[in-house]
C-alpha cells in the first residue's frame, strides 16, 4: 500500500471511530414498579423477581418505588414524577381501582405503558392486569382453611388491608359468596376490619376483634401484613388453641406463628415470580409485541407463556398451602 493510501485508510478509521465515539450508548428501558407501600416484605420479594427479570432481559433498569403508607394519593404523586422522568413502563399494585385512573391515563397518553399487577387498576386505567392466581380459588381456599382449623363451625372475622384495595376487596367478595354455600353454613362472619397493611394498625384491629367477639374462632387475613399482626395478637391475648388465624402470608414471616400454634395453615403464591412476570410483561408492551393485547399471550421468561383474556387480565399459578411440615423450607425463599 502506498503512503497516500495508508494515510487515507488511517483517516477513515479515525473518522469512523470518532463518529462511533460520539454516538450515545442505547438508553436503558426504564420500568417503574410502584407498590402499595414500602416496607412490605411481599413487595420486597416482588422487587427481587423484577431485578431477576431485568438481569435476564438486559438493558432494563428497575425503579422500585411506593408511598410510605398505602394510599392512592401517595401513588398519584409518584406517578406524576415518573411521567416527568419519562419512564417506559409502570407496573403498579394499586391502592384503589378507580382513583388512579386519571393519572395512569395521563401516563399512557405520554406513551408510558401502564400495567397493574397484584392489586388491579380498573380497565380504562391500564393495558393489562396480572393476577397472582384466580380470585375464586384464593377466596375459597381461605374459607376452607378457616373451616378446617375450627372443625367447620363458629364465628369468623376478616382482617383486611386498606378499605379500597382492589385485590382484597375482590377476595372478600368471593369469601362472602362462598360462606353462603351449604358446606360452610355453620360458619358466621361477624366482622370485617381494615389494618391498612400497617403492622401497628393491623395489630390494634386484631386485638379489637378478639376483645369485641369473645366467641370468635378464626381470623382470616387476606394480607401478609394482617396475618402476621393477627397471629401476634392471638399469642399476646393468650388465645392460642381457642382462636386460629389463617389467610395469605409469607412463610418467612409466618414460621414462628405456625410453631406457636396460632396458625395451622396459610396460603400464598410466589411473590418473586409475580414481580418477575410483571416485569417481563411490561417489557413486551414496551417493545411492541403485537400479541401484547387482550386476547393475546406473552412469553414471560423462565415461567413460560401466559394468556391475556378479553378484559386484559392474566393469572399465574394457584396458591400453595403452608403448614408445620413445609413452612421452614419455604421460609428461606420468601
Ligand atoms: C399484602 C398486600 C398484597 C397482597 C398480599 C397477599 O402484602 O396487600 O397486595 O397480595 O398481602
Amino acid at each position: 500500500m502506498s503512503l497516500k493510501k495508508l494515510l487515507l485508510a488511517a483517516l477513515a478509521v479515525g473518522l469512523i471511530g470518532g463518529l462511533a465515539g460520539c454516538q450515545k450508548k442505547p438508553e436503558k428501558m426504564k420500568i417503574a414498579m410502584v407498590v402499595k407501600s414500602l416496607g412490605n416484605g411481599f413487595f420486597d420479594a416482588a422487587h427481587e423477581g423484577a431485578k431477576e427479570a431485568a438481569a435476564q432481559l438486559g438493558n432494563v433498569e428497575i425503579i422500585y418505588t411506593g408511598p410510605t403508607t398505602p394510599s392512592a394519593e401517595g401513588q398519584i404523586e409518584i406517578i406524576n414524577s415518573l411521567i416527568s422522568q419519562k419512564v417506559n413502563a409502570i407496573v403498579i399494585s394499586a391502592n384503589d381501582p378507580n382513583a388512579l385512573v386519571p393519572i395512569t391515563q395521563k401516563a399512557m397518553q405520554r406513551g408510558i405503558k401502564v400495567l397493574s399487577f397484584d392489586s388491579g387498576l380498573a380497565q380504562p386505567g391500564r393495558l393489562m392486569q396480572l393476577n397472582p392466581s384466580n380470585a375464586e380459588l384464593i377466596g375459597l381456599k381461605q374459607v376452607q382453611m378457616a373451616s378446617d382449623a375450627i372443625g367447620g363451625a363458629g364465628e369468623v372475622a376478616i382482617l383486611s388491608a386498606s378499605a379500597q384495595a382492589t385485590n382484597q376487596n375482590i377476595w372478600i367478595g368471593v369469601m362472602k359468596k362462598v360462606l353462603q354455600q351449604p358446606e360452610f353454613a355453620k360458619l358466621s362472619l361477624v366482622a370485617t376490619v381494615y389494618g391498612d397493611d400497617q403492622s401497628d394498625k393491623s395489630y390494634r384491629e386484631a386485638i379489637g376483634l378478639l376483645r369485641a367477639n369473645p366467641n370468635l374462632k378464626a381470623i382470616i387475613a387476606p394480607t401478609t401484613v394482617g396475618i402476621n399482626a393477627a397471629s401476634k395478637a392471638v399469642v399476646d391475648e393468650h388465645l392460642v388453641g381457642k382462636v386460629f388465624v389463617t389467610g395469605l402470608g409469607l412463610p418467612s414471616e409466618m414460621a414462628g406463628h405456625v410453631k406457636s400454634g396460632a396458625v395451622k395453615e396459610f396460603a400464598i403464591w410466589n411473590p418473586i415470580d409475580l414481580g418477575y412476570a410483571a416485569t417481563y410483561a411490561a417489557h413486551e408492551f414496551v417493545t411492541g409485541n403485537p400479541s401484547a393485547k387482550p386476547g393475546g399471550s406473552l412469553a414471560i421468561g423462565r415461567m413460560g407463556t401466559i394468556a391475556i383474556d378479553a378484559n386484559g387480565e392474566a393469572a399465574l399459578a394457584p396458591p400453595f398451602t403452608y403448614n408445620k411440615e413445609n413452612v421452614d423450607k419455604f421460609s428461606k425463599i420468601f
